[in-house]
């Protein structure tokens, strides 16, 4: 049966594409809907209305068929023809129109949306551009700005904005089909709007461009297909539509084929890869209504902020009553700032509120299903916590710590039933940050597991597995990596020259700078905790102990591995300088010079030979999970695929 189907609505034919999960536009969809328009240009209704079954408007092209030769029909020539057409069409979106989807609404003669309904072209975050006539057609219908604002972000709009932009004619009221089906029988009494393809593009003043342009690209750092999208968009408006159709199609031609957009779609099909596990399949997980949360730090009001927006009940715990109003102050302070930019109404503050609480009773947590410890780093806290916790929650309830590297079998083994004890590693902050490091010992039951899988998908968060190992994958490569970057001081490199060798190659900041900001007693505290079982044979650089036993702990201090004026600004520390010089020779090392591509290799090599490491040992499982976390715990530059995903390229 073909995945596009037609049924008549009165003298209406409807047709609904139906290919789960997304509706993607493969090559079936793109030649039903190829059949479908050859036989409505024959059988001539009075409209035609394109619908979608399932969850979702067409998602985008099938993203799965960008590693082989494009079979016929091709998308672009598709819609040529669909613009071609002598009926009206109107797309009836409803989920999210996306890339190819959004090029094919445009291709039709009205469009009209569910006010639940998203478009956008996130062509973008897959390295490439709209190439299906998205750049051509867009700014001949919308404000050209707007419309590379559109390609150059890759991010969706709401149903409201697009019909203020003019993409949508109507949002419907009611029943979606119906409202397609009204609008079709009123476009077919009337003229056909021209084809977009035919328009005249507006023009837009170079020097306003370039400004609007700047200001779009400015986050794309080192990745290309921004400033490409932005090119594409110009190159509609300063050529005929037909011309502009060639230039975009060759653009996005080029795109698919480079390194960047290969990286770009490996991380997205490994984002949808990882936290899976076999042991889990068919296996249900615990029940999740009440999260009990200990500790009400940053950590601890973070995690519980992100279960409260995710419609959990949560308690926290506290060490006392003054504790526990402390960390409900953070959490009112972030469920706040979320109301205050838009992002919840007043009535679901509320509400949020009202399932929050805080106390200092462990007895408050009988009715939890899940609890999440984040204490202080330090074993024999965590296990007395255990033990209150094993006292006071229900049999069934799952116990979670969120220790950043602890060993998660040991603070298992302190109760009674390890089997009900798992590892989640939040990142900071844990409301923003989409990385969950399920941490599994050896014990832990399958459906305790599966709960803990359930929790990150409810959080929507991206879970990756890892095994029990001093920092996990995240930690452990951070470890090694910021030990690499303490040898380069002393074999010849400067903080500020390793951090704008990282910077340069995508990384958000430099290993010294993101250690200035955390506060540079964090790593001092956990270096003095491991100095007892540090191998005597392992390289060890003094010099971040020399800059914290002066009490400089970096920006909070003012002083760290750089200086820190009044804007906050990092500048060069001549004192810190000094005494790496001094380190280097007092060690007898003799100082070379790195370019930022010998800089960068040392840290990248790191991260690589200690991803083989952690997959040798069964740590992770696969590459993906490396590359996941780096991406998102680290900022480790996305169009890079990720260090595992470098290596084997
Ligand atoms: C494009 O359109 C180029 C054109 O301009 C020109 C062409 C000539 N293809 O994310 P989820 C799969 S480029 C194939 O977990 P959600 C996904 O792998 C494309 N597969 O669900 C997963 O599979 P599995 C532009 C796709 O509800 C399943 O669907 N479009 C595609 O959280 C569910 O996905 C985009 O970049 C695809 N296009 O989010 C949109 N999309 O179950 C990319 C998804 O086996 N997609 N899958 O793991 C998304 O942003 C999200 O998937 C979406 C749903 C928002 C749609």
């Amino acid at each position: 049966m073909s995945v596009v189907t037609t049924t008549m609505h009165g003298d209406i034919a409807v047709l609904t594409i139906d290919n789960p999960p997304v509706n993607a536009a493969s090559q079936a969809v793109r030649q039903g809907l190829m059949d479908a328009l050859i036989a409505t240009e024959e059988s001539k209704p009075a409209a035609v209305v394109l619908t979608c079954a399932g969850r979702t408007f067409v998602a985008g092209a099938d993203i799965r068929e960008f590693d082989k030769p494009f079979l016929e029909p091709m998308l672009p020539d598709l819609l040529n023809a669909i613009e071609a057409a002598t009926r009206p069409w109107i797309a009836a979106i409803h989920g999210t129109a996306l890339g190819g989807g959004f090029e094919l609404a445009l291709a039709c003669s009205h469009r009209i949306g569910a006010p639940s309904a998203k478009i956008g072209l996130p062509e973008v975050n897959l390295g490439l551009i709209p190439g299906a006539g998205g750049t051509v057609r867009l700014p001949r219908l919308i404000d050209p700005i707007e419309a590379a604002r559109l390609a150059v972000t890759g991010k969706p709009i709401g149903a409201e904005e697009a019909t203020q932009l003019g993409l949508f004619d109507s949002i419907a009221e009611g029943d979606l089909l119906d409202a397609a089906i009204a609008l079709a029988q009123d476009a077919a009494n009337k003229p056909l709007p021209a084809a977009l393809l035919t328009r005249q593009a507006p023009d837009v003043e170079r020097s306003t461009w370039d400004d609007a342009i700047a200001k779009l690209t400015a986050k794309a750092r080192g990745q290309n297909s921004p400033h490409e999208a932005a090119a594409a968009v110009r190159d509609a408006l300063d050529h005929s539509g037909t011309d502009a159709l060639k230039l975009e199609r060759e653009r996005f031609m080029r795109l698919k084929g480079s390194p960047q957009s290969a990286a770009l779609r490996y991380i997205f099909f490994a984002e949808r890869t990882v936290g899976k596990s076999p042991r889990t399949k068919g296996v249900a997980p615990r029940p999740l209504a009440q999260i009990g949360v200990i500790g009400g730090g940053t950590m601890g009001a973070g995690i519980a902020a992100a279960a409260l927006l995710s419609g959990l009940k949560v308690q926290m715990i506290e060490r006392d009553q003054d504790a526990a109003n402390a960390g409900a102050a953070r959490v009112e302070g972030i469920l706040g700032g979320s109301l205050k930019r838009g992002l919840i109404s007043e009535a679901k503050h509320t509400a949020l509120l009202a399932s929050f609480n805080a106390d200092s009773n462990y007895s408050a947590l009988a009715e939890a299903d899940l609890v999440i410890e984040a204490v202080f780093e330090d074993m024999d806290v965590k296990k007395q916590v255990f033990k209150a916790l094993e006292a006071a929650c229900k049999p069934e309830a799952v116990l979670a710590t969120n220790t950043s590297y602890l060993d998660v079998n040991e603070i298992a083994a302190s109760v009674a039933d390890p089997s009900r004890v798992i590892g989640l590693h939040f990142f900071s902050p844990a409301h923003i940050m989409k990385l969950l490091e399920i941490v599994v010992p050896n014990n832990v039951a399958d459906d305790v597991l599966a709960t803990a899988i359930q929790l990150a998908k409810a959080l929507r968060k991206l879970p990756v597995l890892a095994g029990v190992c001093d920092g996990f994958i995240a930690n452990r490569i951070m470890s090694s990596y910021r030990r690499e970057a303490d040898y380069l001081l002393e074999d010849g490199a400067l903080p500020h020259e390793v951090d704008a060798a990282m910077r340069n190659f995508g990384m958000p900041m430099g290993i010294f700078e993101m250690q200035d900001l955390a506060g540079l007693d964090i790593g001092w505290a956990a270096r003095k905790r491991r100095a007892a079982t540090r191998p005597a044979s392992e390289r060890y650089v003094d010099i971040p102990d020399y800059i914290c036993e002066q009490g400089h702990f970096g920006r909070k201090t003012g002083r760290g591995w750089y200086l820190y004026g009044e804007d906050g600004k990092p500048t060069r520390n001549a004192e810190v300088e000094a005494l790496i010089l001094a380190e280097s020779a007092r060690k007898g090392i003799t100082r070379q010079s790195f370019s930022e591509d010998a800089l960068m290799g040392r840290i990248l090599g790191c991260m690589q030979s200690e991803g083989t490491a952690i997959l040798a040992e069964g740590i992770a499982a696969s590459r993906e999970d490396i590359d996941v976390t780096m991406v998102n715990a680290f900022g480790f530059p996305r169009w890079m695929g990720g260090p595992m995903f470098m290596k084997d390229a």
